[in-house]
Protein backbone atom coordinates (compact mmCIF):
# COMPACT_ATOMS: atom_id res chain seq x y z
CA UNK A 1 0.00 0.00 0.00
CA UNK A 2 2.25 2.64 1.34
CA UNK A 3 6.47 1.89 0.84
CA UNK A 4 8.19 4.79 2.17
CA UNK A 5 9.26 5.97 -0.62
CA UNK A 6 5.36 6.60 -2.06
CA UNK A 7 5.36 8.27 1.41
CA UNK A 8 7.76 10.57 0.95
CA UNK A 9 6.09 12.33 -1.96
CA UNK A 10 2.70 13.40 -0.35
CA UNK A 11 1.65 16.93 -1.65
CA UNK A 12 4.54 17.16 -4.17
CA UNK A 13 3.50 20.83 -4.76
CA UNK A 14 5.10 21.79 -1.34
CA UNK A 15 8.42 23.64 -2.05
CA UNK A 16 11.09 23.70 -0.65
CA UNK A 17 13.58 26.39 0.06
CA UNK A 18 16.14 24.72 -2.65
CA UNK A 19 18.61 27.75 -2.18
CA UNK A 20 20.55 25.79 0.68
CA UNK A 21 21.55 22.98 -0.84
CA UNK A 22 22.51 25.00 -4.30
CA UNK A 23 24.83 27.19 -1.52
CA UNK A 24 26.01 24.58 0.51
CA UNK A 25 27.02 22.79 -2.71
CA UNK A 26 29.17 25.81 -3.54
CA UNK A 27 29.82 26.69 -0.12
CA UNK A 28 31.96 23.06 -0.25
CA UNK A 29 34.14 23.73 -2.82
CA UNK A 30 36.27 26.60 -0.99
CA UNK A 31 39.24 26.64 0.85
CA UNK A 32 38.82 26.24 4.62
CA UNK A 33 40.18 29.86 4.96
CA UNK A 34 37.53 31.26 2.89
CA UNK A 35 35.15 29.37 4.73
CA UNK A 36 35.42 29.69 8.05
CA UNK A 37 36.21 33.98 6.97
CA UNK A 38 32.59 33.41 5.58
CA UNK A 39 31.13 32.22 8.37
CA UNK A 40 32.79 34.81 10.18
CA UNK A 41 31.26 37.91 7.67
CA UNK A 42 27.81 35.93 7.90
CA UNK A 43 27.71 35.79 11.52
CA UNK A 44 28.68 38.80 12.22
CA UNK A 45 25.71 40.53 9.68
CA UNK A 46 23.33 38.83 11.00
CA UNK A 47 24.77 39.63 14.75
CA UNK A 48 23.01 43.31 13.42
CA UNK A 49 19.42 42.06 13.17
CA UNK A 50 19.34 39.23 15.68
CA UNK A 51 20.67 37.94 18.53
CA UNK A 52 21.73 34.82 19.51
CA UNK A 53 21.62 32.92 23.26
CA UNK A 54 24.13 32.13 24.84
CA UNK A 55 24.74 28.29 25.27
CA UNK A 56 23.83 27.05 28.43
CA UNK A 57 26.35 25.07 31.21
CA UNK A 58 24.67 21.89 31.08
CA UNK A 59 26.08 21.87 26.98
CA UNK A 60 28.75 23.39 27.36
CA UNK A 61 30.27 21.13 29.91
CA UNK A 62 30.54 18.39 26.93
CA UNK A 63 32.97 20.69 24.62
CA UNK A 64 35.39 22.23 28.03
CA UNK A 65 38.13 19.90 27.52
CA UNK A 66 38.28 20.66 24.02
CA UNK A 67 37.90 24.38 24.28
CA UNK A 68 40.24 24.60 26.94
CA UNK A 69 43.19 22.85 24.69
CA UNK A 70 42.33 25.63 21.95
CA UNK A 71 42.63 28.41 24.53
CA UNK A 72 46.26 27.12 25.80
CA UNK A 73 47.33 27.40 21.87
CA UNK A 74 48.98 29.88 19.88
CA UNK A 75 47.40 31.91 17.36
CA UNK A 76 49.15 29.63 14.54
CA UNK A 77 47.61 26.42 16.10
CA UNK A 78 44.29 27.62 16.78
CA UNK A 79 44.26 28.56 13.25
CA UNK A 80 45.05 25.22 11.91
CA UNK A 81 42.58 23.62 14.54
CA UNK A 82 39.57 25.50 12.96
CA UNK A 83 40.94 24.59 9.50
CA UNK A 84 41.30 21.20 10.14
CA UNK A 85 37.13 21.11 11.05
CA UNK A 86 36.44 22.86 8.11
CA UNK A 87 38.50 19.75 5.96
CA UNK A 88 37.47 17.16 8.16
CA UNK A 89 40.62 16.13 8.58
CA UNK A 90 41.53 12.97 10.67
CA UNK A 91 42.89 14.48 14.01
CA UNK A 92 41.96 13.92 17.83
CA UNK A 93 39.77 17.02 17.96
CA UNK A 94 37.84 16.24 15.00
CA UNK A 95 37.17 13.01 15.96
CA UNK A 96 35.49 14.28 19.21
CA UNK A 97 34.01 17.11 17.51
CA UNK A 98 32.21 15.04 15.23
CA UNK A 99 30.42 12.63 18.06
CA UNK A 100 28.82 15.93 19.71
CA UNK A 101 25.54 16.26 19.23
CA UNK A 102 24.51 19.39 16.66
CA UNK A 103 23.68 21.54 19.97
CA UNK A 104 27.53 21.25 21.43
CA UNK A 105 28.98 21.87 18.26
CA UNK A 106 27.23 24.80 17.61
CA UNK A 107 27.94 25.93 21.48
CA UNK A 108 31.93 25.29 20.88
CA UNK A 109 31.89 27.40 18.27
CA UNK A 110 29.77 30.16 19.36
CA UNK A 111 32.16 30.12 22.39
CA UNK A 112 35.46 30.49 20.09
CA UNK A 113 33.60 33.25 18.23
CA UNK A 114 33.08 34.76 21.52
CA UNK A 115 36.78 34.78 22.32
CA UNK A 116 37.76 35.83 18.54
CA UNK A 117 36.04 38.72 19.15
CA UNK A 118 37.93 39.38 22.35
CA UNK A 119 41.36 38.24 20.58
CA UNK A 120 41.85 35.27 22.77
CA UNK A 121 41.50 33.08 19.65
CA UNK A 122 43.13 34.03 16.54
CA UNK A 123 40.86 36.26 14.48
CA UNK A 124 40.16 36.17 11.06
CA UNK A 125 43.34 38.15 9.83
CA UNK A 126 42.33 41.74 9.16
CA UNK A 127 41.81 42.82 5.93
CA UNK A 128 41.58 38.89 4.87
CA UNK A 129 40.69 38.89 1.24
CA UNK A 130 37.56 35.95 0.50
CA UNK A 131 38.18 34.89 -3.59
CA UNK A 132 35.98 36.14 -5.60
CA UNK A 133 33.58 32.52 -5.02
CA UNK A 134 33.38 32.93 -1.87
CA UNK A 135 32.77 36.23 -2.44
CA UNK A 136 30.17 35.09 -4.46
CA UNK A 137 28.91 32.58 -1.94
CA UNK A 138 28.45 35.31 0.99
CA UNK A 139 26.64 37.49 -1.26
CA UNK A 140 23.96 34.54 -2.12
CA UNK A 141 24.05 33.70 1.48
CA UNK A 142 23.12 37.46 2.94
CA UNK A 143 20.27 37.42 0.18
CA UNK A 144 18.30 34.76 1.64
CA UNK A 145 15.51 34.63 4.46
CA UNK A 146 17.40 34.67 7.68
CA UNK A 147 15.44 31.25 8.50
CA UNK A 148 17.33 29.90 5.38
CA UNK A 149 20.86 31.77 6.63
CA UNK A 150 20.59 30.10 9.67
CA UNK A 151 19.53 26.87 8.47
CA UNK A 152 22.98 27.20 6.80
CA UNK A 153 25.01 28.16 9.29
CA UNK A 154 23.60 25.43 11.13
CA UNK A 155 24.37 22.57 8.13
CA UNK A 156 27.88 24.05 8.01
CA UNK A 157 28.65 23.37 11.61
CA UNK A 158 27.21 19.71 11.46
CA UNK A 159 29.40 19.13 8.72
CA UNK A 160 32.17 19.85 10.04
CA UNK A 161 35.02 17.60 12.20
CA UNK A 162 36.31 13.52 11.32
CA UNK A 163 33.73 11.30 11.44
CA UNK A 164 35.23 7.32 11.02
CA UNK A 165 31.43 5.92 11.63
CA UNK A 166 29.99 7.93 9.26
CA UNK A 167 26.77 8.56 11.80
CA UNK A 168 26.88 5.50 13.23
CA UNK A 169 28.55 5.83 16.81
CA UNK A 170 27.12 7.00 19.77
CA UNK A 171 26.46 10.85 20.14
CA UNK A 172 27.76 13.06 23.22
CA UNK A 173 24.34 14.75 24.36
CA UNK A 174 23.62 17.04 26.54
CA UNK A 175 20.90 16.05 29.46
CA UNK A 176 17.20 15.73 28.28
CA UNK A 177 15.12 18.63 29.90
CA UNK A 178 11.97 17.24 32.07
CA UNK A 179 8.66 17.66 30.10
CA UNK A 180 7.02 20.75 30.60
CA UNK A 181 3.95 20.22 33.45
CA UNK A 182 0.31 19.61 31.71
CA UNK A 183 -0.87 22.86 33.88
CA UNK A 184 1.79 24.76 31.95
CA UNK A 185 0.79 23.52 28.20
CA UNK A 186 -0.45 25.64 25.73
CA UNK A 187 -2.17 23.98 23.17
CA UNK A 188 -2.22 25.05 19.84
CA UNK A 189 -5.13 25.48 17.42
CA UNK A 190 -4.70 25.11 13.57
CA UNK A 191 -6.78 26.43 10.98
CA UNK A 192 -8.47 23.63 8.80
CA UNK A 193 -7.61 20.80 11.25
CA UNK A 194 -9.11 18.77 13.66
CA UNK A 195 -7.00 15.95 14.37
CA UNK A 196 -5.97 14.59 17.53
CA UNK A 197 -2.67 13.07 16.52
CA UNK A 198 -1.44 16.59 14.61
CA UNK A 199 -2.74 18.24 17.85
CA UNK A 200 -0.60 15.88 20.00
CA UNK A 201 2.42 15.99 17.93
CA UNK A 202 2.96 19.16 18.12
CA UNK A 203 1.52 19.92 21.93
CA UNK A 204 3.74 17.16 22.76
CA UNK A 205 7.14 18.12 21.01
CA UNK A 206 6.40 21.98 22.49
CA UNK A 207 6.07 20.57 25.80
CA UNK A 208 9.73 18.17 25.87
CA UNK A 209 7.39 15.48 25.95
CA UNK A 210 9.37 13.28 24.11
CA UNK A 211 8.13 9.45 25.29
CA UNK A 212 4.86 9.99 24.74
CA UNK A 213 5.45 11.84 21.47
CA UNK A 214 7.26 8.72 20.13
CA UNK A 215 3.98 6.88 20.95
CA UNK A 216 2.27 8.81 18.17
CA UNK A 217 4.26 6.91 15.47
CA UNK A 218 4.29 3.46 14.13
CA UNK A 219 6.91 0.71 14.77
CA UNK A 220 8.24 1.46 11.24
CA UNK A 221 7.35 4.88 11.21
CA UNK A 222 9.24 7.66 9.69
CA UNK A 223 10.39 11.60 10.55
CA UNK A 224 12.21 13.62 7.50
CA UNK A 225 13.86 16.59 9.03
CA UNK A 226 14.89 19.26 6.44
CA UNK A 227 17.03 18.61 3.39
CA UNK A 228 17.97 15.06 5.38
CA UNK A 229 16.85 11.57 4.35
CA UNK A 230 14.29 10.05 6.78
CA UNK A 231 14.96 8.50 10.09
CA UNK A 232 13.01 5.32 10.20
CA UNK A 233 11.58 3.73 12.91
CA UNK A 234 10.74 4.70 16.84
CA UNK A 235 14.14 3.95 18.39
CA UNK A 236 15.63 6.29 16.24
CA UNK A 237 13.50 8.74 15.94
CA UNK A 238 13.12 9.00 20.07
CA UNK A 239 17.19 9.41 20.05
CA UNK A 240 16.86 12.33 17.43
CA UNK A 241 13.86 14.19 19.74
CA UNK A 242 15.87 13.96 22.53
CA UNK A 243 19.40 14.55 20.91
CA UNK A 244 18.12 17.27 18.86
CA UNK A 245 15.01 18.99 19.30
CA UNK A 246 14.42 20.40 22.89
CA UNK A 247 13.12 23.42 23.27
CA UNK A 248 11.70 23.83 19.87
CA UNK A 249 8.86 26.09 19.89
CA UNK A 250 6.40 25.01 17.12
CA UNK A 251 3.75 27.41 15.59
CA UNK A 252 1.42 25.86 13.48
CA UNK A 253 -1.30 28.10 11.64
CA UNK A 254 -3.19 26.23 9.08
CA UNK A 255 -3.85 23.22 6.91
CA UNK A 256 -5.63 20.63 4.92
CA UNK A 257 -6.66 17.32 5.35
CA UNK A 258 -7.71 14.38 2.66
CA UNK A 259 -8.35 11.20 2.53
CA UNK A 260 -5.19 8.97 1.41
CA UNK A 261 -5.22 5.34 -0.36
CA UNK A 262 -6.15 2.30 1.61
CA UNK A 263 -8.01 4.77 4.07
CA UNK A 264 -4.77 6.42 5.03
CA UNK A 265 -4.79 10.17 5.70
CA UNK A 266 -2.59 12.91 4.65
CA UNK A 267 -2.22 16.30 6.35
CA UNK A 268 -0.30 18.91 5.12
CA UNK A 269 0.08 21.77 7.88
CA UNK A 270 2.09 24.88 7.20
CA UNK A 271 3.64 27.50 9.88
CA UNK A 272 6.66 28.74 11.83
CA UNK A 273 9.42 27.24 14.26
CA UNK A 274 11.36 29.18 16.51
CA UNK A 275 14.88 27.64 17.74
CA UNK A 276 16.37 28.53 21.32
CA UNK A 277 19.17 29.61 19.52
CA UNK A 278 17.54 32.42 17.96
CA UNK A 279 14.02 32.32 19.95
CA UNK A 280 10.92 35.35 18.45
CA UNK A 281 13.97 36.74 16.42
CA UNK A 282 13.35 34.29 13.56
CA UNK A 283 10.51 32.50 12.46
CA UNK A 284 11.37 29.40 9.83
CA UNK A 285 8.61 28.75 7.78
CA UNK A 286 7.89 25.36 7.19
CA UNK A 287 5.16 22.93 6.41
CA UNK A 288 4.53 20.07 8.28
CA UNK A 289 3.31 16.40 5.72
CA UNK A 290 1.49 13.81 7.88
CA UNK A 291 0.53 10.44 6.47
CA UNK A 292 -1.20 8.90 9.21
CA UNK A 293 -2.84 5.17 9.68
CA UNK A 294 -6.18 3.98 9.85
CA UNK A 295 -6.00 4.00 13.49
CA UNK A 296 -4.49 7.63 13.27
CA UNK A 297 -0.81 6.47 13.95
CA UNK A 298 2.31 8.56 12.27
CA UNK A 299 3.27 6.31 8.94
CA UNK A 300 5.38 9.36 8.19
CA UNK A 301 5.84 13.12 8.67
CA UNK A 302 8.41 15.20 6.99
CA UNK A 303 9.22 18.51 8.02
CA UNK A 304 9.90 21.09 5.32
CA UNK A 305 11.78 24.62 5.14
CA UNK A 306 9.71 26.48 2.62
CA UNK A 307 11.17 28.16 -0.07
CA UNK A 308 9.13 31.47 0.59
CA UNK A 309 6.20 32.73 2.89
CA UNK A 310 3.87 32.10 -0.13
CA UNK A 311 4.22 29.00 0.44
CA UNK A 312 2.55 29.17 3.79
CA UNK A 313 -1.27 29.69 2.04
CA UNK A 314 -0.40 26.97 -0.56
CA UNK A 315 -2.59 23.35 0.20
CA UNK A 316 -3.43 22.16 -3.25
CA UNK A 317 -1.98 17.99 -3.01
C1 LIG B 1 32.54 31.68 13.68
C2 LIG B 1 33.62 31.80 12.60
C3 LIG B 1 34.37 30.51 12.38
C4 LIG B 1 33.42 29.42 11.93
C5 LIG B 1 32.17 29.36 12.73
C6 LIG B 1 31.74 30.38 13.55
C7 LIG B 1 30.55 30.28 14.41
C8 LIG B 1 29.27 30.12 13.97
C9 LIG B 1 28.12 29.97 14.84
C10 LIG B 1 26.90 29.69 14.26
C11 LIG B 1 25.68 29.44 14.95
C12 LIG B 1 24.57 29.07 14.26
C13 LIG B 1 23.30 28.66 14.88
C14 LIG B 1 22.31 28.17 14.06
C15 LIG B 1 21.08 27.58 14.51
C16 LIG B 1 20.17 27.13 13.63
C17 LIG B 1 19.00 26.42 14.02
C18 LIG B 1 18.07 25.93 13.13
C19 LIG B 1 16.99 25.15 13.67
C20 LIG B 1 15.98 24.62 12.92
C21 LIG B 1 15.02 23.77 13.47
C22 LIG B 1 13.93 23.26 12.81
C23 LIG B 1 13.15 22.26 13.50
C24 LIG B 1 12.31 21.42 12.85
C25 LIG B 1 11.69 20.22 13.39
C26 LIG B 1 10.29 20.17 13.51
C27 LIG B 1 9.61 18.96 13.82
O1 LIG B 1 8.36 18.90 13.84
C28 LIG B 1 10.38 17.70 14.07
C29 LIG B 1 11.77 17.98 14.49
C30 LIG B 1 12.52 18.99 13.62
C31 LIG B 1 31.62 32.87 13.55
C32 LIG B 1 33.20 31.71 15.08
C33 LIG B 1 31.37 28.08 12.57
C34 LIG B 1 28.28 30.16 16.30
C35 LIG B 1 23.16 28.69 16.36
C36 LIG B 1 18.16 26.15 11.66
C37 LIG B 1 13.54 23.67 11.45
C38 LIG B 1 9.46 21.38 13.29
C39 LIG B 1 12.86 18.35 12.28
C40 LIG B 1 13.79 19.32 14.35
N1 LIG C 1 17.99 22.53 16.56
C1 LIG C 1 17.00 21.59 16.19
C2 LIG C 1 17.21 20.91 14.88
O1 LIG C 1 17.14 21.46 13.83
O2 LIG C 1 17.46 19.76 14.82
N1 LIG D 1 21.02 28.83 23.93
C1 LIG D 1 20.55 28.10 22.84
C2 LIG D 1 19.84 26.84 23.19
O1 LIG D 1 19.50 26.63 24.33
O2 LIG D 1 19.60 26.03 22.34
Amino acid sequence: MYTLEKATQIFPDTLSADVVPAITARYKLLSAEDQLALIWYAYLEMGKTITIAAPGAARMQFAEGVLSQIKGMSFAQQSQVMCDLANSTDTAIGRTYSGWSVNIKLGFWYQLGEWMAAGIVAPIPEGYQLSANAASVLSSLKSVEQGQQITLLRNFVVDMGYDPAKGEAQRVMEPVVAPTPESQRQKVSIAGIDNATVSAYMDQLNANDFDNLIELFLPDGALQPPFQKPIVGKEAILRFFREDCQNLKLLPESGVAEPADGEFTQIKVTGKVQTPWFGAGVGMNVAWRFLLNPEGKIYFVAIDLLASPAELLKFAP
